[in-house]
């Protein structure tokens, strides 16, 4: 019988143990998952002009054209704008932050940027990016 308080207190702990370890491997498990980020296109406007990611894994961006017209979408760094706003490339479809948006498609493109730092996603078709089709993302640590 004098036994009794002890177990009880050590059914608590292992309880209380279990629980920790449940939070900790579900703080792994989310850090884990894959991260999803909907960009859609209506009216020649990004639907979101601030997008934050985290560095160090994989986000999909799926990409939805909701216009009757062609877009696209280039993340990167200003280099990468101005080359784009200067290049002669017109379709994008072998590198995974070069997406171009078909009429009235939607398409996904899986990226995982290696650092913090904050990059824009811009059409560079003729006149898009003028008109405001550009969007700031934000990658955080
Ligand atoms: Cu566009």
């Amino acid at each position: 019988m004098t036994r009794r308080p002890f177990l009880v207190s050590s059914g608590l702990a292992f309880l209380a143990g279990l629980a920790l370890a449940a939070m900790l491997v579900s703080a792994v498990a989310s850090a884990r998952e894959p991260v999803t980020v909907r960009i859609s296109v209506h009216y020649a406007h990004f639907s979101a002009s601030v997008v934050e990611v985290p560095a160090g894994r994989p986000v999909t961006f799926v990409l939805d054209n909701t216009d009757p017209i062609d877009h696209e979408w280039i993340v990167g760094d200003e280099a990468t704008q101005e080359r784009h706003r200067t290049g002669t490339e017109p379709y994008h479809a072998s590198r995974p932050p070069e997406v171009s948006l078909d009429a009235g498609t939607t398409k996904t493109t899986t990226i995982t940027f290696d650092r913090p730092r904050v990059l824009t996603f811009v059409c560079h078709l003729p006149g898009h990016e003028a008109y405001g089709m550009t969007g700031t993302l934000i990658v955080t640590p």
